[in-house]
């Protein structure tokens, strides 16, 4: 698929740092350790209803991943799926009367814009699951051949007690992971399954439904081998980050990690799993299926600036819960003002240990929301008429373009 437009990214004077992430499997902080190049894979959306905020907040997060190895001068092999055929995609193409493909491919278009606007990082290989189809058959035919997968009548499913490890991701208990499998996409209660857990790798053509032919029979993908086959094509296994939201710990990640270990005898798929947390609406999580939803669309054609809906996301710590409120947008203007005044004044105070200031706290777990405070305060002492250095504001306009991807203008 086509991906979108790179943004330049200034490199930022003085030494990178190496990037400490709390990892979800093992429940704690540690170091990313990448190579040379640092490899990385982000879920990428269901296109049918692009972008709102909670997708935004989860993107500029893994952005920032980007931007501090980037620092640090690894390059960054970054791959992002688009889950362009499954069952809410579908079900959203029945209830307005679209082709399933129109809306996967209008959503994934105004996705892209989205995403070009906030300055996010595009990946190297942006993936739909529709032309992954060949990897995941010949993946899918590697877990029959191993006895990972069996039918079920005309469908294939994963066995998840073949991996020793289940629940390498989660740490979740049983009950826990039943009732987020039956609320995320799973089917706990069909018949003939050796475990109530076990995902679906393959599902037989439904009436009405779109169905590839292969040697299984008519059919499409299950979701979690989507991202199973795709990362192991394009970065291999044992990479440095999977990323998404909170709500992809179970059963996506889990269910990814495990096919992953089966299918490639090693461990771990990826090296850190990084979520972020979720955004809220009016008291709910921000979701599709429940319509409680602000686009970044429609708040940049109201006339909002992208940047000013950046710094609102970036103003929450990446793995907190929190709600949007019009608050948010209003600070997130009102720093933009203060910022790009102070970046763009004839001189300021020095800008040297403002950036080794931002450096450490996005280090530190991509703490964002410190690094904005140190931005402040040095933006309110260029408001203040301190500072004689006149290389300052500019090298702070660069500093919050490389490192945060704020773009400050002073047209
Ligand atoms: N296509 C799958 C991943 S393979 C999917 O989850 N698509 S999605 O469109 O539902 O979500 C895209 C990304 O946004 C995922 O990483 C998801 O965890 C994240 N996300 C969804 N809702 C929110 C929210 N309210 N707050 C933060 N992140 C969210
Ligand atoms: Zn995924």
């Amino acid at each position: 698929m086509e991906t979108w437009c790179q943004p330049p990214v200034p490199s930022v004077p003085g030494d990178g740092r190496v990037l400490t992430l709390y990892d979800t499997a093992s429940a704690e902080l540690r170091a990313t350790s990448p190579e040379a190049t640092a490899r990385l894979y982000v879920c990428g959306i269901t296109p049918y209803d692009a972008t709102h905020l909670g997708h935004a907040a989860t993107y500029v997060a893994f952005d920032l991943v980007q931007r501090v190895w980037m620092d640090a001068g690894h390059s960054i092999h970054y791959v992002q799926n688009v889950t362009d055929v499954d069952d809410p995609l579908l079900e959203r193409a029945v209830a307005t009367g679209q082709d399933w493909s129109d809306l996967a491919r209008a959503e994934t278009a105004l996705f892209r814009d989205d995403m070009t606007a906030l300055g996010v990082l595009p990946p190297r290989e942006y993936v739909g699951a529709v032309e992954s189809i060949p990897l995941v058959v010949d993946r899918i035919d590697e877990l029959l051949a191993s006895g990972a997968a069996y039918r079920v009548d005309k469908d294939i499913y994963f066995s998840t007690a073949e991996d020793a490890d289940f629940g390498f991701v989660s740490s979740y208990d049983r009950e826990k992971m039943l009732a987020l499998f039956a609320e995320r996409g799973g089917d706990p209660a069909r018949e003939g399954k050796r475990d109530a857990l076990d995902p679906l790798l393959w599902q037989a053509e439904r009436r009405g439904e779109p169905a590839w032919d292969t040697h299984f029979g008519h059919g499409r993908p299950g979701w979690h081998i989507e991202c199973t086959a795709i990362a192991l094509h394009h970065l291999g296994n044992g990479f440095d980050v999977q990323g998404g939201g909170s709500d992809l710990i179970f059963p996506h990640h889990e269910m990814g990690t495990s096919q992953a270990h089966l299918l490639t005898g090693d461990r771990p798929f990826a090296r850190h799993f990084v979520h972020a947390g979720m955004v809220g609406l009016n008291g709910q999580k921000m979701s599709k299926s429940k319509g409680n939803l602000v686009f970044v669309s429609r708040l940049r054609d109201d006339g909002h600036e992208p940047m000013a809906i950046r710094l609102a996301l970036l103003a929450h710590h990446y793995r907190s819960d929190w709600e949007w409120t019009d608050g948010d947008l209003t600070q997130g203007e009102d720093r933009l003002h203060r910022w790009t005044f102070a970046a763009t004044a004839d001189r300021g105070p020095a800008s040297g240990p403002v950036i080794e200031a931002v450096r450490a706290a996005l280090a530190h777990d991509l703490d964002a929301p410190t690094a904005l405070a140190v931005i402040d305060a040095w933006a309110e002492r260029v408001a203040s008429g301190a500072g004689e250095d006149r290389e300052a504001p500019r090298q702070m306009a660069e500093a919050a373009n490389g490192l945060l991807g704020v773009v400050l203008r002073d047209d």
